[in-house]
């Protein structure tokens, strides 16, 4: 039987302007083999112009159980950095790509699964999400970016203690401590997702660019230059033509105003 009768590690499902990512390797925990990083990696790419935001989600009872360790118990160490390489090289193109990524976590959010799932710049976990970086009792280390994604979002210290006792985080903690954006009830992540999505399609595509390019670069830079980046981007945005129409918008009465959350 041919390889393209086998079903797709990743599927790709468009609706308008939002790309749905799924992982879909559930017998194996969508745990991320070789073939299923190359599957994503081409998901991504394989984007059209239209497609301006992802949502990243995943088949089965769990989001990801993280890198396969049936693969890495068979790699070389110089193998494992070129593997890691690659997770660097596929995480980068969902962080720093054009568009921005919602994430639907539920099930094991764990290891190179959080590496994962912290690329994203919107988490939404639903009730039965839990997170947990199990490398410190397999052995092994961080090799997906995690040291320096997951450190970001919750902290060293936080991480530090995750490895070192092999504690794990249910999705209202994860809620509490910032490693992720919205709590939902089991079900409701996708539809979650799919809200914010469609909000973030709505906005200016300049401010859309401003927020993932920029903020991160801002936070990198000392004081000063963060400064400078920051107004030379406000400047850049504001003088974009739909910027002006959207702000005459709201003179003119005609933009909703921001409401109370
Ligand atoms: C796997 C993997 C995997 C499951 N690699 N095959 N990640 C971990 O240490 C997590 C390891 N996995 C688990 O703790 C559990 O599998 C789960 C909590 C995620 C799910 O439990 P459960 O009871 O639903 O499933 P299961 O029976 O444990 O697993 C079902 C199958 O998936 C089984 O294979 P089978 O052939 O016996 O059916 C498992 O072997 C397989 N499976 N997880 C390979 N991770 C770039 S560095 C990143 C560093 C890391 O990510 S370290 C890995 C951390």
């Amino acid at each position: 039987m041919p390889d393209t009768a086998l079903p797709p590690l990743v599927t790709v499902d468009i609706d308008g302007p939002v790309a749905t990512l799924t992982l879909n390797r559930p017998d194996k925990r969508n745990a991320i083999s070789v073939a299923l990083l190359g599957a994503l990696d081409a998901a991504i790419r394989g984007l059209t112009a239209e497609v301006k935001v992802i949502i990243l989600a995943a088949n089965g009872e769990h989001f990801c159980a993280g890198l396969d360790l049936a693969e890495l118990a068979l790699m070389t160490p110089t193998e494992s950095l070129m593997n890691s390489r690659a997770w660097y090289d596929t995480f980068a193109r969902l962080q720093f790509g054009p568009r921005p990524v919602v994430a639907v976590l539920h099930g094991a959010v764990v290891g190179g699964g959080l590496e994962l799932a912290s690329s994203a710049h919107v988490r939404v976990a639903e009730r039965s999400a839990y997170f947990g970086l199990p490398e410190g009792q397999r052995g092994i280390f961080l090799g997906g970016g995690g040291s320096v994604r997951v450190s970001k979002l919750i902290g060293f210290s936080r991480v530090t203690e995750m490895m070192l006792t092999g504690r794990v985080y249910n999705a209202d903690e994860g809620f509490q401590i910032g490693l992720v954006h919205h709590a939902v009830a089991e079900g409701q992540g996708l539809a979650k997702a799919r809200e914010l999505a469609q909000r973030i399609a709505s906005n200016a595509p300049m401010s859309n660019f401003a927020i993932l390019q920029a903020l991160p670069a801002i936070a990198e830079q000392p004081m000063e230059h963060g400064l400078l980046t920051e107004s030379l981007m406000a400047a850049l945005t504001q003088s974009a033509p739909e910027a002006r129409a959207r702000v005459e918008d709201f003179l003119a009465k005609r933009a909703g105003k921001v409401e109370r959350g």
